[in-house]
């Protein structure tokens, strides 16, 4: 599945904390996107997180949690993507958390299922921003120096720019593009149409869809081919 991954272009993020209806999801699954991320900033649980996974496994795509809450952590997904938050002060989210988990859980740990994400915030009103205190408001010269620590000093194999809820800067978006070796670049944050859909998609490798599936399952649809179409063109 890591090798899956690298050609994933758009992936549905799912919060196991919000619901969706069986045609919703139905809808979604069956889209054309290439795989299902479930994770969230608050309120995952095991229960929920497992209801999701359930769920979505009556599909043929893949499934991988975004791991934010070491109690949450499900067996049965494709793959583990594990934030590392680079532009926070606090160690806790970059390998505090990751420290504790592996003491804990480190004898079942799956670490051939398990991907690390270099994780830069950037929407300093998000939820996962203030979670983390990332400091969100650097600039575009910063974002990039963030973006190589992760791709040639610690060889992650994705750098995810993370705007969740706003849509990010797109030079900014790019500048990291052409600033990687090696790693994915991830974009996720307010893709509410088509066209942001089709923008972030030429910025980055994969673009990451999540509220709109709750906001606008439509529009959120939309996204699936506007990305796809970028790719052929
Ligand atoms: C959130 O990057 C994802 O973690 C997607 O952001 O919810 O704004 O689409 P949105």
């Amino acid at each position: 599945m890591k090798e899956q991954l690298r050609a994933w272009r758009h992936v549905f993020k799912l919060d196991p904390d919000k619901s969706i209806s069986d045609e919703a999801l139905d809808a979604v699954c069956m889209s054309g996107t290439d795989a299902i991320m479930i994770g969230g900033s608050s309120g995952v649980t095991y229960d929920n997180t497992v209801d999701l996974l359930s769920r979505v496994r009556r599909y043929e795509l893949p499934c991988v949690q975004e791991v934010s809450e070491l109690e949450a952590v499900v067996p049965g997904f494709d793959l583990y993507m594990v934030p590392m938050v680079l532009n926070t002060q606090d160690s806790n989210w970059i390998m505090g958390q990751h420290r504790v988990g592996i003491e804990r859980f480190g004898y079942m740990i799956p670490w051939e299922l398990v991907v690390a994400e270099g994780y830069i915030v950037l929407n300093e009103h998000a939820t996962v921003t203030k979670l983390t205190g990332a400091d969100a408001r650097i600039d575009t010269d910063a974002v990039a120096a963030y973006a190589q620590i992760a791709d040639r000093l610690m060889s992650l194999p994705i750098v995810y720019l993370e705007y969740s809820g706003t849509y990010g800067d797109m030079s900014t978006v790019r500048r990291v593009h052409r600033s990687l070796d090696q790693a994915q670049l991830f974009y996720g944050g307010g893709i509410t149409t088509a066209e942001r859909a089709a923008e972030a998609a030429a910025a980055a490798d994969t673009v990451v869809v999540g509220n709109i599936v709750y906001d606008d399952l439509e529009q959120a649809l939309t996204t699936v081919s506007a990305v796809k179409d970028v790719l052929r063109s």
